[in-house]
């Protein structure tokens, strides 16, 4: 257990009604205590220089009451101030927190108080480092905070609420469980070479080992594949020449008019990105500067910006206009996006009241393609079906499945898989049992750097620095 102890403002800079700092560690009740007057002393005593002892308060209560500089008795704030003893707490440790009114000057004001007490400031995520290192919660549970926080559909809350509540952690444990068993197995039987049949059954070793563990950590595998873009979401990226309509498209998706739109080519010479949600599914899209030959230097940096973030999107939606004929253009943006997923677009359809064909090269052809107007809000459903489609592949996604682990844990099951099929073949080949052994430790290690049980300092760092400070 970690003996210092730590502080953050836990809630977002800014204005708002309620600002909450966090202190956990064996200090926080003494740290709070020098600087908490409870409502019960009258106001007149708040400048009494005795600190009260919150250590009397009760766990999971809340007391209302002022916070005062020690130093010079002044009055910072009104408060209400939550203690949560050890170990029902977030981290399992002794937790104030000061529910104070949020500003960041009060807010900076009483964090310093708390830090000149004798509290050290809190890196990104140690709170909730702290609750796993402290054994409350797994790594996937800690990672599931993560993904709460950043979720931005209500499809990737639910999907991190199932991690949060530790079914991916139980389901591992689960298997982990069955090969320690096995390996406890292997091991007498290596060490009793001469009762092997007796200590164990390989038969019934190998139809487990099949039909339960691997078919369970190949539908984890299956579920992250199938499922991951509900939760991570997808790049889109809006290309194409000057004024075909990039950014009216790009509002009429995100309903909100966030580009200029003008009829003055190169308009847009930055590269805009908003993200929306699209069927549950979370999307981040990009707005560019319209692909075209110019000395402009603006436009050429926008340009370039364009053409990097082609190069790490998921699709591309590229727009022409039918309302004039292709250009030396539009073929040279159709030879920059060749080899990405895209979608051709093709925009001012209400400029045609009769239905008619834009004509494209044969090469064009492997684009699926929808007619849209951006600017009368027509076609939008159809263009919104293929982006889900082309999206979530040919495997969509089934909705009763629970628990969609995420990349980190997917890579792992992948390692994982590979260490029991080598067992499974060790054992219908008649392998000997010490290289058995290695495979199926080999996996049992493996699982273990999903839940933490096994995970090396580096990757637990790692997932920490993603957190937010506070958290
Ligand atoms: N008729 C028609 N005009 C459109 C449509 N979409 C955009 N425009 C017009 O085309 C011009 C350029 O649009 P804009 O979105 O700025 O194009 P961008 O340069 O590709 O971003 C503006 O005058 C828009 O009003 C459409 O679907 N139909
Ligand atoms: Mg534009």
């Amino acid at each position: 257990m970690n003996d210092s102890t730590i502080a953050a403002v836990a809630t977002p800079v800014g204005a708002g009604g309620i600002g909450i700092i966090k202190i956990s560690g064996q200090n926080s009740l003494p740290i709070a205590s020098r600087i908490f007057r409870g409502s019960h002393s009258s106001i007149s005593n708040l400048e009494d220089k005795d600190s009260i002892d919150i250590s009397s308060f009760k766990s999971h209560h809340l007391y209302h009451g002022y916070i005062v500089d020690p130093e010079n008795s002044r009055v910072v704030d009104e408060v209400l101030l939550a203690v949560m003893l050890a170990p029902h707490s977030y981290t399992r440790e002794d937790v104030v927190e000061i529910q104070a009114h949020s500003g960041p000057v009060v807010l900076r004001f009483i964090l310093d108080l708390v830090l000149k007490c004798g509290a050290t400031i809190a890196g990104p995520g140690e709170f909730t480092k702290r609750a796993y290192i402290n054994g409350r919660i797994d790594l996937t549970q800690a990672e599931a905070v993560i993904d709460i926080i950043n979720a931005r559909t209500n499809k990737s809350l639910e999907i991190a609420t199932t991690l949060i509540k530790g079914e991916l952690q139980l389901c591992i444990e689960r298997i982990s469980d069955y090969l320690f068993n096995f390996l406890a197995e292997i091991n007498a039987a290596i060490d009793f070479p001469e009762d092997v049949e007796e200590i164990i059954n390989v038969d019934r070793i190998t139809r487990v080992l099949q039909n339960n563990i691997i078919n369970t950590i190949k539908e984890l595998i299956g579920q992250y594949d199938n499922g991951h873009i509900l939760r991570d979401g997808i790049k889109l990226v809006i290309v194409g020449k000057p004024n075909v309509g990039k950014s009216s498209l790009m509002n009429c998706l995100i309903k909100k008019e966030r580009s200029i739109v003008t009829a003055v080519p190169g308009t847009t010479r930055d590269l805009i990105e908003e993200s929306f949600s699209l069927r549950g599914m979370p999307i981040i899209i990009a707005d560019t500067a319209g692909l075209h030959d110019t000395d402009d230097p603006v436009e050429v940096i926008g340009i370039n910006k364009a053409k990097d973030y082609i190069d790490c999107s998921d699709l591309i939606l590229f727009i022409i206009d039918a309302g004039s004929i292709l250009t030396h253009e539009d073929h040279e943006i159709f030879k920059i996006i060749n080899t990405k997923n895209s979608i051709l677009v093709i925009n001012k359809s209400d400029l045609f009241s009769d239905r008619h064909e834009v004509n494209t090269p044969d090469s064009w052809e492997k684009m699926p393609r929808v007619e849209i107007s951006a600017l009368y809000n027509m076609g939008l459903d159809g263009l919104k079906d293929l982006i889900v489609r082309i999206s979530l592949g040919e495997n969509s996604f089934d909705p009763r499945a629970v628990i969609i682990p995420g990349l980190r844990h997917k890579l792992i099951l992948d390692q994982c898989l590979i260490s029991l099929c080598l067992a499974v073949d060790g054992f219908n080949s008649g392998s000997p049992l010490e290289l058995i052994a290695i495979d199926i430790q080999e996996a049992i290690a493996l699982l273990g750097e999903i839940t933490g049980r096994s995970a090396n300092n580096d990757v637990i760092d790692q997932i920490f620095s993603r957190f937010c400070i506070g958290k």
